[in-house]
Order: C-alpha cells, then structure tokens, then sequence
C-alpha cells in the first residue's frame, strides 16, 4: 500500500516536474484590456524617476521572457572564428570574408559569418542580419546592389544563418542538441546566435563595438527585436516587418493581420512552451509589444514597415511604437525611436536598408538630416492605452 501510494506520488511529481507551467493559470492572470503600463511594477506603484527605469527594466525582461519567448541559452563565452575565405568584391570597394563561428558545448554550435567591410580606414559601424540560410530559396544573402549602397555609406555588413544556429522547426538540433535541457523558442535561440555572432565581431579591430546594428526581416525581424531588447552593447534594433511576435500588437489586431491562434497553430515551437494558452486570453498577457520595444531604451530602435504588408498589422504597429515612444520620451531620448512606412508588401527591400542607414547617420552618428522617422499613416486619435510616461 505505502510502495503504491509512494509510486504515486513518484509518478505525480515527475509529471508536474516535466510539465514545469511557465503561465500555470493564464485564466487567474488579471485580465488587462488595454496595452499594459510598463512604468507600472508588481507591487502596483508606478515608477517616477529616470533611476528606477533599470530595474524596472529588469523586471519586464523577466516578464517577456517568461510569459512569451523562454529564457536565451547561457553565454558560453567561447566563440572562436576560422577564416575559411577572404576575397575583393568585383565591382565593390570591399572585401568579404568567409568565417565559420563556433560556440556552446564542445563547440558543437555553428554559424557560417560572411563579413563585408568597406576598403578604407575603420572601425565601421557594422549591420548584423542572420537572415543569409545557406540552401534557402527565400532567406537570401542580401542583394549585391544592397551591400554595394551600405558599404559606400561607410558601414561593414555581417550576415550571418541562423537556422546553423537552431532549425526553423520543431527539430532539436543544434543549439538544441547541445542544450538538451532548453526549452525556450526559436526567437530566443535565434537571438541567443545574435549575440554571439556580436562576441565575434566586437573582437574585430575594423568593427565599431560602440555601433553594433541589428536588422532583420519578418521571423528575423522578431528575432532582432528581442535579441536588441536583452543585449545593450546592441546601438541600433531594426526589426523589418516583423508583426506579430515582434514590432505588432496582440491586443490591437487590424483586419487581414496574424494573430496568436495563427501564429501558435503555424509555429508553437517560435515560443516558449506554453505561450500557446494565451489563446483567447490576450488580455491576460502583462506585456504586448510595446514592452518589449521599450526594453530597448535608452538604445535606438527603428522599425521598418510596409503598409501593404497586413499580415504583419501596420496599424498595430504604429500602436506599438506611440507606446513605447512613452518610455523613449521618459528617458529623455525621445528621438531614438522610429517607424518609418514604405509602400508595398513583404520584402526586405532596398529602401528598408537605405531608410536603416539614413537613421544610423543621423541618431549614431549625429549626422545633420533632414528626414523625420515618425510620420504616422493611421490616425493617432485612438490609442489603446490610457497611461502617459510619468512627469518625473
Ligand atoms: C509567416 C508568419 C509571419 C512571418 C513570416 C516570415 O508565415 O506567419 O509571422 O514571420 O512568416 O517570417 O516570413
């Protein structure tokens, strides 16, 4: 009777050992309607001062990796580069380099790091993408006319793939194979390859650690967005159309947009485990986007949108960043943040780039521009938050 009763009990705890509920009852979370007040702490109070931003900081890092993400991997600090090629680009003023990165357990991670930098004197400010998937007929290495405009402009370009670091599905390999124990998502793991690709980089003496950038297009723009979030030797975030999961909104859906039914049904394992509750339960969320764009503050952020692009709700988009433009304003660097919208659909387009390096120039750089990076496309009467940033 007591081995029965003990067997149960081993059994029980097993089970709730494995399940380990990240949300355990999403329904007795505090239904919150509108988007959630970042300046507002656990205890209720709100902060005031500039000083309490870091700490609060901390706390809805805490909250976004928690409730929607998982947690990044541990930094391995043991990123090594081997050169496998070095050659002049024809027709460009630039060298490429071939590099494959290796990390983690037993190095047992990879990446392949093509590196463009420019054929004069540096450091560059240097543009990190993960969006080059050796063998993708979709997630291409940037198009040469792109490299050739960012190199001109006097910036190094490092694309990197991120799926050598974790596979774009439910697979465990790579990064989590050699952490057999992980459970965050693939944005998380994604972003994790963000930031070592950076441990390399900012060894590089022809790389401007101070001005590290990092843009990346839809799933890779989700990715930038949260690997820009946790990382603050990361200057510049530019998520490119990225929607939902990144620069868009769960609780401000416009029609036509991806919403968390689509996106968990089509890709649970970009998530942690037990995101996939918060179906029809948004409102339960204590986060939406905008909080993990103020997590980027004091930072620079830019999103980089398409008004054709529904699927990836513009309009929620633009609530997001009047959001979050609160925190931005709070800390005093109102300026720091910006959404600039392009005709047309989904694409990582030339103008993104191009609108990506105006922004550095001007707000890393300090270069004069005449150019605003907050003109707004959709009426700004209706926000669907009632709290301001506090007076101080
Ligand atoms: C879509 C997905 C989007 C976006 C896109 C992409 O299928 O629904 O969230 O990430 O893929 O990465 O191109």
């Amino acid at each position: 009777m007591i081995s029965l009763w003990l067997s149960m009990l081993i059994v029980a705890t097993i089970g709730a050992a494995a399940q380990k509920p990240v949300t355990p009852a999403v329904e007795s979370l505090p239904p919150i309607a509108e988007l959630p007040d970042p300046f507002l702490r656990d205890d209720g109070t709100r902060i005031h001062s500039r000083g309490a931003w870091r700490a609060q900081r901390k706390t809805l890092i805490d909250t976004v990796i928690r409730y929607e993400y998982g947690a990044l991997p541990p930094n391995p600090r043991n990123v090594i580069g081997k050169e496998l090629s070095s050659r002049k680009l024809d027709g460009i003023d630039a060298d490429e380099r071939v590099v494959l990165l290796t990390m983690g357990p037993k190095r047992s991670i990879h990446t392949h790091v093509t590196l463009t930098v420019p054929r004069v004197a540096g450091p560059f400010p240097t543009i990190v993408c993960g969006d080059y998937i050796a063998g993708s007929s979709t997630w291409k290495k940037v198009d040469p006319a792109v490299v050739e405009a960012i190199v001109k402009r006097g910036y190094a370009l490092a694309e990197f793939d991120r799926v050598e670091i974790a596979p774009d599905s439910a697979e465990r390999t790579g990064l989590y194979a050699a952490y057999p124990a992980y459970d965050g998502g693939r944005i998380s793991a994604w972003a994790w390859g963000y930031h070592r690709v950076i441990d390399y980089l900012i060894s590089l003496p022809n790389v401007d650690s101070k001005r590290i950038i990092v843009s990346g297009h839809s799933r890779g723009g989700k990715t930038v967005l949260l690997a820009g979030a946790m990382d603050e030797r990361i200057a510049l975030t530019n998520p490119n159309d990225s929607g939902c999961g990144g620069a868009g909104c769960f609780r401000y859906q416009a029609a036509g947009s991806e919403d968390i039914v689509a996106i968990v049904n089509n890709f649970p394992y970009w998530f942690q485990p037990e995101f996939g509750r918060f179906i029809g339960y948004v409102d339960r969320l204590p986060i939406d986007q905008h909080t993990v764009k103020a997590l980027v503050a004091p930072r620079a952020l830019l999103s980089t949108e398409a008004l054709g692009d529904l699927w990836a709700n513009p309009e929620g988009t633009q609530q997001t960043f009047v959001a979050a433009r609160e925190v931005f304003n709070f800390l005093g660097v109102r300026d720091r943040i910006g959404i600039v919208y392009r005709p047309g659909g989904h694409e990582h387009a030339m103008t993104d780039w191009l609108t990506l390096v105006d922004f550095a120039d001007a707000r890393l750089l300090g270069k004069k521009s005449a150019r605003s990076f907050d003109e707004l496309p959709f009426p700004d009467a209706h926000r669907p938050f009632s709290w301001r940033a506090p007076s101080g």
